[in-house]
């Protein structure tokens, strides 16, 4: 089972600037853990950061040809403006969870609408960098018994 990371912009500060909002764990801290979870689950994982949005574009679509079976996204400050990432999600049809460390919904207003978000199969958001394990955790559920199931 081959699972896609998806960082948006300015993640890459994460542990570095605003600590009290993102935590101090940084980008790496949160992929060295899913790299040993992925393995853990006998998934293969790859990660991609961009602060460009037509890249993201280009990495989700290229992610069919590459047979990746799921897709982690963090589409950051895209996910409240992106109508091009939305499509991109759309448009690959591979099954999707998007992660945000802070609780989007208890923030401001204009972090309370995700574009992105119903083209996934569902959202986890305030769990800080353990959201990303569990996005993982409900990836290989939702594959395991899509697999189970001949789907
Ligand atoms: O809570 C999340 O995961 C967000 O996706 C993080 C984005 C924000 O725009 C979303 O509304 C919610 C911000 C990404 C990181 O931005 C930083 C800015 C300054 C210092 C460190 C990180």
């Amino acid at each position: 089972m081959k699972i896609l990371v998806i960082s948006g912009p300015n993640l890459q500060l994460l542990g570095v600037r605003k600590p009290e909002i993102y935590g101090t764990v940084t980008l790496q801290d949160i992929e060295n853990d899913l790299q040993i979870s992925a393995a853990s689950l006998g998934m293969n994982i790859s990660f991609f950061q961009s602060n460009h949005e037509g890249e993201i574009v280009d990495r989700i679509a290229a992610a069919r040809g590459e047979q990746i079976d799921g897709i982690i996204i963090n589409p950051a400050a895209y996910t409240h403006t992106s109508v091009a990432i939305r499509d991109a999600l759309e448009a690959v049809a591979i099954p999707a969870v998007e992660v945000h460390l802070s609780n989007i919904h208890g923030r401001e207003e204009f972090r309370r609408k995700s574009l992105t978000a119903a083209m996934c199969i569902g959202q986890i958001s305030g769990f800080g960098p353990d959201g990303y394990r569990l996005a993982l955790q409900a990836l290989a559920y939702r594959l395991n018994r899509r697999n189970q199931n001949n789907i």
